[in-house]
């Protein structure tokens, strides 16, 4: 009888701790068929000096911006969490590559180099690259001297093609600022910048420089972005909720926040 008893206490805490563990693993509601997976808070990150995309907003020492604001509205469309992190360009690549992120939004420009380690959303904005100077700079002048370029940008892969074609060599910054003010303080001659952010930041007075050229080189879309072959359904649901900020006009009056 005791063994007996012994045994059936066995079985019903090997049940229980089967169901514990079940619940554990999946973080499941379940209600038959209809699970859901346990909420979890994805982690992204983004450049920390690109307006008006994503910049530190003095006042309230938040980031703010076009890519701050879709994320939140996509995540609110969606219905997930996320936090936040605003590190640099390179520094969000590179975490997206190591697994440290779950994915980046950072005027990220699509293009096929890319697609070979990053699966990318919809483009949500185009933009191409352009040279920016001090005024009176021309495009002749740029032989001989040094340029500025942003780490792991498209501008800067830009600036290494055509090199020989203007004869400069480069000199490599981690953001948008530290550039600006090399060019400004005349350490380099001119450098290469997304055409709306340096004429977001020239509209505002904020940077006294000009750009060189007349039409923007490379135009492509900005996407979001997770590391290739991950991330899959945090990607689908961005490009849900992207399509639906798109229907609905949010995207539109985001875009028009900022001056678009
Ligand atoms: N458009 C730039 C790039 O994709 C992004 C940036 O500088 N934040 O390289």
């Amino acid at each position: 009888m005791k063994k007996v008893l012994a045994l059936t206490l066995a079985i019903v805490m090997v049940a229980s701790i089967a169901l514990f563990a079940g619940c554990g693993e999946t973080g499941t509601t379940s209600s038959g068929s209809d699970t859901k997976t346990e909420a979890k808070t994805y982690v992204i990150y983004s450049d920390n000096a690109f307006a008006p995309f994503e910049y530190l907003d003095t006042k309230t020492k938040k980031y703010v911006g076009v890519d701050m604001d879709i994320m939140e509205a996509v995540a609110k469309d969606q219905g997930f969490e996320y936090e936040m992190h605003n590190e640099g360009f390179d520094a969000s690549m590179g975490a997206v590559q190591s697994g440290q992120a779950d994915g980046m939004i950072a005027g990220m420009t699509i293009n096929d180099e890319r697609k070979k380690t990053f699966d990318f959303s919809e483009p949500y904005f185009d933009d191409g690259q352009v040279i920016v100077a001090k005024k009176g700079t021309t495009l002749d002048d740029l032989k001989g001297k040094t340029v500025a370029v942003k780490n792991g940008t498209a501008g800067k892969d830009y600036a290494e093609e055509v090199k020989d074609q203007y004869g400069y060599t480069i000199n490599y910054y981690k953001d948008s600022p530290s550039m600006y003010q090399a060019v400004k303080t005349g350490i380099d001659v001119a450098c290469f910048e997304d055409f709306s952010v340096i004429g977001y930041s020239i509209k505002t007075g904020e940077v006294d420089l000009e750009i060189l050229n007349d039409e923007p080189f490379n135009v492509k879309g900005y996407g979001f972005a997770v590391k290739k072959g991950k991330n899959a359904e945090l990607l689908k649901m961005f490009d849900a909720g992207l399509k639906n900020i798109k229907d609905n006009g949010k995207l539109k009056e985001i875009l028009a926040k900022y001056g678009y």
